[in-house]
């Protein structure tokens, strides 16, 4: 188990506060023939002791994770096909306003944001090495290069297309732990006076809701302000702008340009001093976290034996990369949760990593309705809410686990 590692942004002593012990990859959702080759790794948290930045201390092989058959599809809530529409069309009006604008996309999925981009007529990029989602992308009218951005990919593009007006990245920054070359990389893309946008989980917003699923695999780096603040400036960058966004739990929008070319917003300072107040990287804040995670990890499986011993029915709704660290970590299989819902056809028909609940399509769901549905697409609460009033009417529960373990 390791208790330090190298910071990957600062080469800083990286030190761990949280251990979930062996788990799989979020994102692979296996047949019964895959199950004997189902890779495992230590997903353990720490701390840089230099420049604050939270980060696994165990990286996970890219293509592992990002391949043909990657299955998170970004269109598959409507919240945030409404989120990234608001987005492009802020870019549309505000900095793509030139003779022959050009924006691109890092992880731009199925093309649910550039594809509103598209249908403008702007020139785009989306740069996406999962195949199959990039496919989607380009049946939607989106340019797509299947490719993983870095600074030789960052090159390449500068000398086919000239520098971008904006760099666009959306929970997808988080995932790169080989930042220098990311950085050095739109440094090299970007235009003088463009900017580079990404939003990802806020660690400050983990910590709020104890939402400790957000770790897994795939999420590489815990961003704070003042962690980006310094990681900005040490890749010849400036922090100009952070937004809180209420999507995916609690996410920043963050803004880098470079130095000198933007004003720097008052949000930037206010966030700082909210951090600092709060002292969100202090040892007892993180040891909280980590005694609220172990009170979870009790409460839920025994809330689901109880239901199971009182004779009631449980159907897990989303199978979420999230719930991969939920059902591992706190030993939920199918004989807690005999199976879980998802809109998501690439994930239906398959077993949930590690834990292998099997999927099923929503149709499952109502079929009939089960007396408890453990929300696992917490994220998404109000949308599925709203959709599944029936099951309410019906006397369903929803079972909740961030803050706390709860029935609604
Ligand atoms: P959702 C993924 O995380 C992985 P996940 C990734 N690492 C990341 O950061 C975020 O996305 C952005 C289904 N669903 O959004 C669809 C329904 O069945 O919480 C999805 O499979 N019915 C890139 O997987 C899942 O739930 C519905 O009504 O944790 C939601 O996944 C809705 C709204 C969703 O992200
Ligand atoms: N932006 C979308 C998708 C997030 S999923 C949204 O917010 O919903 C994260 C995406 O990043 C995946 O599609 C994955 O294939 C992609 N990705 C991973 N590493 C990347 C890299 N180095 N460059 C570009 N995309 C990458
Ligand atoms: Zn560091």
């Amino acid at each position: 188990m390791p208790v330090t590692s190298s910071c990957r942004i600062c080469s800083g002593t990286v030190r761990e506060f949280l251990d979930f012990g062996r788990q799989p990859l979020s994102d692979a959702f296996v047949t019964p023939e895959d199950l004997a080759e189902e890779f495992f790794f230590t997903l353990a948290v720490g701390i840089c002791e230099s420049c604050t930045m939270v980060q696994l201390m165990e990286e996970v092989p890219r293509d592992r994770m990002f391949h043909q058959g990657y299955p998170y599809l970004s269109s598959g809530s409507a919240v945030m096909r409404e989120h990234f529409q608001a987005i492009a069309k802020r870019f549309l009006a505000t900095e793509l306003t030139g003779p022959d604008p050009f924006i691109v996309e890092l992880g731009s999925n199925d093309g649910t944001m550039l594809g509103v981009i598209a249908e403008s007529g702007v020139r785009h990029l989306g740069v996406e090495p999962s195949g199959g989602v990039a496919d989607l992308a380009a049946a939607k009218g989106v340019r797509v290069r299947k490719d993983f951005f870095e600074e030789e990919t960052a090159a390449d593009i500068l000398a086919g297309e000239g520098p971008a007006d904006v760099v666009y990245a959306a929970n997808t920054l988080c995932h790169i732990p080989y930042m220098e070359s990311i950085l050095r990389g739109v440094d090299t893309l970007l235009a003088h006076s463009g900017i580079f946008v990404f939003e990802d989980p806020y660690f400050a917003d983990i910590l709020e809701r104890t939402s400790f699923d957000q770790i897994y695999d795939e999420h590489f780096f815990f961003f704070t302000v003042r962690s980006v603040q310094e990681m900005a400036r040490r890749f010849g960058f400036e922090l100009v702008d952070a937004e809180r966004l209420p999507v995916h739990g609690g996410e920043v929008r963050y803004t880098l340009a470079r130095p000198g070319t933007r004003p720097v917003s008052q949000a930037v300072t206010d966030l700082l001093a909210e951090e600092s107040a709060a002292g969100i990287t202090e040892p007892a804040t993180l040891a909280g976290l980590a005694s609220r995670v172990e009170l979870i990890r009790e409460r839920l499986p025994a809330l689901l034996g109880e239901l199971r011993e009182r004779g009631e029915r449980v159907v897990g709704y989303g199978a979420t990369a999230k719930s991969a660290t939920v059902t591992n970590y706190c030993g939920i299989g199918p004989e807690l949760v005999p199976f879980v819902c998802d809109t998501t056809v690439g994930k239906q028909g398959r077993l949930t990593p590690g834990a292998h609940i099997p999927v099923r399509s929503p149709e499952a769901f109502r079929d009939p309705y089960p007396s408890y549905a453990l929300l696992f697409a917490w994220n998404h609460a109000q949308e599925i809410m709203e959709k599944e009033k029936e099951f309410r009417e019906a006397g369903g529960k929803w079972i909740l686990y961030t803050p706390e373990v709860r029935v609604v």
